[in-house]
């Protein structure tokens, strides 16, 4: 089957351009398992006439209320009338199909009806190759013709700040307590939002937790400030005006530039990665080449220092 793949992706993505529903899973299952599927979706994509779809990235601490959030939205603001698609990115667990967000949401009666449509990324090796694959997923959707697209990425670590690049507008789910209890990631996650929701506001320490957000802001010179909502995800208290104010978000930051601007960086940000990548590799295969291995020898053995052998390597390619 692998052999014809390029072939196989070929008719599915026009299947999927003409949002055929089954075709685009099938992508995206590809996609997650298929290490040769990315390059070829990607190339193909690349000639396909540019989409820019709306993306919301949602980062937030385990179980602040992300997929609840989700969950809300598509049954209230963003949902009605309108087309979503929602991705779930999943950085700790490896490929098993799961559907934490699906599962969730398809319990709560979406079950994937004619206008949402959900799916779940795992991830296949490092964060690199999974924020690759989001963007590549992201793509995907936007082919389908899902150009309205939620996506959901756990708070600790490279992915969330990944999702910065991908996203069009970041959303920072944060709960009460939120001040004295995430101090290490708190920097990060208040330097990557657009708008912050606190969620959970029907719990104690909502008040200390709203000083505690401003202040951190203050701190920030950023050249928009972010929107702030508090919602209840489980009662749905909130929820149209968090929808509200991530649209007037999004559009105060195309207004100002902003939106291109981070999608440039997205592209540069990518070729980078790609870039050192390639040379990580390239570096690895050469050292272990006999050339290599004599190079590494003589720096343990001090009679090269490192900065001549880099030199060497360097002038060589
Ligand atoms: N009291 C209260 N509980 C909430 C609220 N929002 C979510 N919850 C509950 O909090 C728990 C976690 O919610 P999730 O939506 O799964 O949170 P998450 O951020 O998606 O979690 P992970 O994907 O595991 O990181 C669930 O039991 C929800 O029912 C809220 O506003 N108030
Ligand atoms: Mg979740």
């Amino acid at each position: 089957m692998t052999n014809d793949l390029p072939s196989q992706i070929t008719a599915l993505l026009k299947r999927a351009g003409e949002e055929d529903r089954p075709a685009l899973a099938r992508l995206l299952s590809l996609l997650e398992r298929e290490t040769a599927a990315e390059a070829i979706i990607r190339r193909e994509l690349d000639s396909a006439p540019e989409k820019s779809p709306f993306v919301v990235g949602f980062t937030g601490a385990p179980g602040a209320g992300k997929s609840s959030l989700i969950n809300a939205l598509l049954l209230d603001a963003c949902g009605s009338g309108s087309r979503v698609a929602v991705l779930a990115v999943d950085p700790s667990s490896p490929i098993s199909g799961g559907a934490l967000l699906g599962d969730r949401v398809r319990m709560q009666g979406h079950s994937q009806g004619q206008n949402v449509f959900i799916r779940s990324m795992a991830s296949r090796g490092d964060t690199g190759g999974l924020t690759r694959i989001t963007e590549t997923a992201i793509r995907l959707l936007a082919h389908g013709g899902w150009d309205r697209i939620l996506v959901e990425t756990l708070g600790i670590g490279q992915v969330e700040l990944d999702i910065v690049n991908l996203a069009t507008t970041v959303v920072v789910v944060l709960t009460p307590g939120w001040g004295d209890s995430f101090q290490a990631n708190k920097a990060g996650l208040t330097e990557v939002g657009d708008v912050f929701v606190i969620n959970k506001a029907d719990k104690e320490g909502l008040n200390q937790t709203r000083v505690d957000l401003q202040d951190s802001l203050a701190l920030l010179s950023t050249p928009l400030s972010p929107g702030i909502a508090e919602t209840v995800a489980t009662t749905g208290q909130g929820v149209s005006e968090l929808w509200q104010i991530i649209q007037n978000q999004t559009a105060a930051m195309t207004d100002a530039g902003l939106i291109d601007q981070r999608r440039s960086l997205r592209g540069r940000k990518l070729a980078e990665k790609a870039l050192l990548k390639h040379i990580e590799s390239q570096a690895k295969d050469f050292l272990t080449t006999e050339e290599g291995e004599g190079i590494l020898e003589d720096i343990s053995l001090g009679k090269v220092t490192f900065e001549e052998a880099i030199n060497h390597i360097f002038n060589k390619r």
